[in-house]
């Protein structure tokens, strides 16, 4: 999220793509009724079903699942043909705009109509509106992730606010809302295969600055893995563990993981119901050595398993019986508190951890860091006569000086526990501190550079000086590409800033001819290689001091040449309701060791027309009743006397072509060979063509009531089929995301 639900009131225009907020993040869609109310901004919602936010909307388009790619360069279209776009803002901070421009000349309304189903005059209306209200925010959230092409989608968003200027302003920015309290917080802690924590890469240099950090030799790292090589590879994803478990079996997908298969699994507070293809779970489930489950509930997992030992439920302890700091959707922290020490035999997450560090033998080394203290020179060494690390405080310690690359230096523990006592002193809208709290934003969003820095706001902003949270782009992609700068253009580094234009994040080798003057030998001393791994500080204050972003002030890159699109490319799903498309915008080769594991793309949908099988879209989502897998929620009488059943929404046309009265019972089958029993809902909110399902449920499985799996006095109030048993095979190209949001399916009544 590049600024806050806050900052949505200072917009005019609010685009909201591939989310449903009215009902996902109901709290947050208070500020956009505000911007409505207050600023008279333009409420636009672009989703393939009349959703709750679109009740609220000015404008509505109801688009095909999946096509937001054509849609967008639709929008670009109408804006480049009528001069709309910011100019200056392209030619200084954008990077290959006019690769986008082609891309966007072919995107003609009508043809536009044609694949995503939107009526020309409404693409034409919202373009408009949207231009013209200026500044736009826009929203996005799994709408647009979940599918084949979502990084395409993740990208062409940002390009449609960096054509109109839109990006790096109050009022707009790209605000993508995230999921879970503190998905922002357990992402930036590395919680991927792919990076270690604070989005350090698995290459040797960072491995040897984690090692420092840690307060370990970097061959004791080394010696955890089977060979060095294994150090840059990343893992096996949530959403691919089971073909970990299942390969070699007939029919399976071929997995490189240094020969052999996964046989055990640690689940820490994840339902597991809630990735797609829940067969291939099950079987997973069935066919591990080890299944360890840490959960305050007893998770569905081990009740979809038929497994019979092996078969580990540990008592977690919940939100309310720890504390520490968990990150919002905009980058700010907050101190929780616990209320209650842990209830009966459980445990909090770290304990469980911390327990299973000392079975392994690694304790010491896990918790090493937390017994030391950073010395003036960046180096650590052991605090004296410390026995023990306070948790956790002595955790968000490490993190904050470790964690440079986001910025985490002016995390402390002190500054958040004050910022979260004092909430009611700062600005609801701008999130800026009144009093005391006065030159700080409230939670300090990342990056917070320094322990005198007050946050960033928005980010991305050359409007403000980089000391008040101003900043350009990064520089992570080199200097120059084909022989055109990737720095950004005169005059537009952030306010009051020593260097008018583009420059490379600081190293010790520029530091003096950035900041204008030269070092003394006591400063070049504490300065490291660069701003990331020079523990000190000196770097970042040597650049707060000159005005200078520490990562740099570059352009954005609309052309990645290192994915597979160079730019955002419109692929149909795999399973596609317009097989006629397929030709013109086929999908991707296979994929072999995407994550360890050959990701099926054209094999799926190659010469396949799934169509007269499956003729209709499904959609998978939420409902304001229930979060992720649905277990907390269906443990609470009162939640599900108001959502008691697994259920289908069914246009009342499609239902009665099928014979399916409302509330009776119905089949869906997916394409895959699978199919769930569900209730059917006849609802407006779809078209005739297509259903929706919530994803909450769980406990049954493919007409099987397996219920009776759960030990005495454990089973939840409701329970029913899990969407991801139909939700079919489809990852995107470069994270693995299920596509959960673009299938198809037959139906039948039960
Ligand atoms: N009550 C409740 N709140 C939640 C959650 C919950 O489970 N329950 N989960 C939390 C989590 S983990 C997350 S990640 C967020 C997710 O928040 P959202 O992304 O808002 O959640 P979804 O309902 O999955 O999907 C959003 C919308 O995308 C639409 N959509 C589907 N396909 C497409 C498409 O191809 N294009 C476009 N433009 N729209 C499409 C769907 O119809 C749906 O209305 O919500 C969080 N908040
Ligand atoms: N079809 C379909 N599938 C989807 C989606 C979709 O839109 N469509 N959305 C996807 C998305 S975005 C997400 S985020 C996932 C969400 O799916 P999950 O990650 O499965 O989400 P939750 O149900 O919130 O799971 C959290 C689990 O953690 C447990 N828990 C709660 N607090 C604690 C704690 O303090 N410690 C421990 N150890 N456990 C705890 C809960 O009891 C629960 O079992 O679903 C994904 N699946
Ligand atoms: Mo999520």
């Amino acid at each position: 999220m590049t600024n806050s639900f806050g900052d949505i009131q200072n917009a005019k225009s609010i685009f909201i793509i591939g989310c449903n907020p009215a009902v996902n993040h109901p709290v947050g869609f208070g500020h956009i009724l505000k911007a409505k109310e207050r600023n008279n901004a333009k409420i636009i919602v672009i989703d393939p079903r009349f959703t709750k936010s679109a009740a609220k909307a000015d404008y509505f388009a109801q688009i095909r699942p999946g096509t937001d790619i054509p849609f967008v360069y639709g929008m670009l279209h109408i804006i480049f043909k009528n001069g709309w776009e910011d100019k200056k803002y392209i030619e200084d901070r954008v990077y290959g705009m006019d690769e986008i421009r082609a891309e966007a000349a072919k995107w003609t309304p009508e043809l536009v109509a044609d694949v995503t189903g939107v009526k020309a005059e409404t693409l034409i209306e919202i373009t408009t509106i949207y231009a013209k209200n200026s500044p736009g925010t826009l929203l996005w959230a799994m709408g647009l992730t979940q599918h084949t092409i979502g990084t395409g989608n993740t990208r062409i968003a940002p390009i449609l606010q960096m054509a109109l200027g839109y990006m790096g302003k109050a009022g707009g920015g790209t605000n993508i809302l995230r999921g879970h309290d503190n998905v922002q917080g357990a992402t930036d802690m590395g919680c991927l295969s792919d990076t270690l924590p604070g989005y350090y890469g698995l290459v040797e240099g960072s491995w040897k600055y984690y090692a420092r950090m840690w307060g370990v030799e970097y061959d004791y790292i080394k010696s955890q893995f089977k060979d060095a090589s294994w150090m840059g590879k990343p893992g096996f994803t949530l959403a691919r563990w089971w073909a970990g478990v299942l390969a070699g079996k007939e029919g399976e997908d071929a997995i490189e993981n240094a020969g052999t298969n996964l046989k055990a699994l640690v689940v820490m507070g994840c339902g597991i119901t809630s990735t797609s293809q829940n067969l291939k779970i099950q079987q997973g489930l069935d066919n591990l050595e080890l299944l360890v489950i840490a959960d305050p509930f007893v998770n569905e997992a081990a009740v979809l398993t038929n497994r019979k030992d092996n078969l580990f439920i540990l008592p977690s302890a919940t939100q309310f019986e720890s504390s520490g700091t968990v990150s919002a959707t905009n980058r700010s922290a907050q101190w929780r508190s616990k209320v209650v020490e842990p209830l009966y035999e459980s445990k909090a997450d770290h304990e469980i951890m911390f327990e299973l560090a000392k079975r392994l033998g690694f304790y010491e080394e896990y918790t090493r860091s937390m017994m030391m203290h950073l010395k003036e020179d960046g180096y650590l060494e052991k605090t004296p006569n410390k026995i023990t690390f306070q948790w956790p405080e002595d955790a968000t310690i490490e993190i904050s000086r470790t964690l440079r690359t986001i910025g985490m230096m002016g995390w402390t523990p002190e500054r958040i526990k004050k910022h979260t006592e004092n909430w009611h002193m700062f600005d609801e809208v701008t999130g800026a501190g009144r009093g005391a709290m006065k030159g700080e934003y409230y939670g300090l969003p990342w990056p917070c550079w320094s322990v005198k820095h007050g946050g960033t706001p928005n980010l991305y902003n050359v409007d403000v000086p980089v000391s008040e949270g101003g900043m350009g782009f990064r520089n992570n992609f080199g200097l120059e590409k084909d022989g055109v700068s990737l720095l950004a253009g005169k005059g537009s580094a952030p306010l009051d800033s020593k260097v008018d234009g583009g420059y490379p994040e600081i190293t010790k080798e520029n530091i003096e001819k950035l900041i204008g003057r030269p070092l003394s030998a006591a400063e070049k001393e504490l300065c490291g290689a660069n701003w990331k791994t020079c523990t000190s500080g000196k770097l970042v204050d040597l650049a707060l001091e000159a005005g200078l972003t520490p990562y740099g002030n570059a352009k954005a890159r609309a052309v990645v040449w290192n994915f597979p699109d160079r730019i955002p490319m419109h692929r149909e799903p795999l399973y596609s309701p317009r097989p006629d498309l397929v030709e013109k915008y086929p999908t991707y080769a296979d994929k072999a060791n995407h994550f360890r594991v050959t990701t099926k793309y054209a094999s799926i949908q190659k010469g396949q027309d799934y169509t007269k099988e499956f003729p209709i879209v499904m959609t998978t989502g939420r409902l304001v009743t229930m979060m992720g897998a649905g277990l907390e929620n269906r443990a609470s009488k009162y939640i599900c006397a108001l959502t008691p059943d697994m259920f289908c929404d069914i246009h009342p046309e499609l239902a009665k072509q099928h014979g399916i009265q409302n509330g009776s019972m119905m089949w869906v089958h997916s394409p895959a060979g699978t199919k769930i029993k569900v209730k059917a809902k006849y609802s407006h909110t779809v078209l005739p063509h297509m259903v929706f399902l919530p994803f909450h449920f769980g406990g049954y499985m493919q007409g099987v009531d397996m219920t009776g799996n759960f030990p005495a006095g454990t089973k939840p109030f409701a329970s029913g089929e899990c969407a991801n048993t139909v939700v079919a095979y489809g990852y995107d190209i470069i994270t693995q995301i299920p596509a959960s949001k673009a299938g198809l399916c037959r139906v039948e009544k039960a």
